[in-house]
């Protein structure tokens, strides 16, 4: 969606109840997850799969053009799967304890992330690589986003030690490009689903 947004295409949304997926949505989700992108007829599932689709048929493009820079990219992309797990022990930790081996666990990868934008960017950002949103972005903003609302209560300060990260996040956070890309009940429907899952922010 927010690649979607990043390039003004209009879109229709239909939002899942994870917990009671349609039988049509079933139909045209191998997996049962989504995103599922439908273009006419035909669905695309896998949120990488379904913005590089975007990015190929719709300008601008927000991939890099070098082929380096355009893999380099894709790299950090693929990273995604091991920081939503990441910030997720974080986020869903059950108690205190497995808050904090959470944050101790997360510390040398996101120094490694931090790395990253420091040599994609220096400290001209305020995106990934720079002034314009990339498939990067659109990538990771969702977990910052989940993680920012957790913190509010959790008050880990866990990105304070990364400047470039926090910055990243923040400006994130502040464009509608993603603010403007998750429901408006957004908030309350993701504070049932910690309380559901018992998680230790939701005792805050
Ligand atoms: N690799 C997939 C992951 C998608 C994914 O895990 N989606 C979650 C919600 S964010 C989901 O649909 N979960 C429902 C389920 O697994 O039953 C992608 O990037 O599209």
């Amino acid at each position: 969606m927010i690649v979607l947004r990043a390039k003004s295409v209009d879109y229709e949304v239909t939002y899942i109840n994870l917990r009671e997926k349609p039988d049509w949505f079933l139909a045209i989700s191998p997996h049962g997850k989504v995103p599922v992108l439908k273009v006419g007829e035909v669905p695309l599932f896998e949120s990488n799969a379904i913005a590089e689709y975007l990015d190929e048929v719709v300008a601008p493009a927000l991939h890099p053009e070098d082929p380096l820079d355009r893999a380099r990219h894709r790299a950090w992309t693929d990273f995604v799967a091991d920081f939503a797990a990441m910030l997720g022990k974080i986020y869903y930790a059950k108690d205190e304890t497995a808050m904090a081996a959470g944050i101790a666990a997360a510390k040398p990868k996101l120094a490694r992330l931090e790395q990253a934008v420091a040599a994609e960017r220096g400290d001209n950002g305020p995106y990934f690589s720079g002034e314009n949103l990339c498939l990067v972005d659109a990538a990771y903003a969702p977990f910052f986003q989940r993680f920012a609302f957790c913190d509010t209560n959790l008050n880990t300060g866990l990105l304070d030690e990364f400047p470039r990260l926090r910055a990243w996040s923040d400006a994130l956070l502040a464009t509608d490009m993603v603010t403007g890309a998750v429901a408006e009940s957004f908030p309350a429907e993701y504070a049932a689903n910690l309380q559901r899952r018992g998680t230790y922010v939701a005792t805050l």
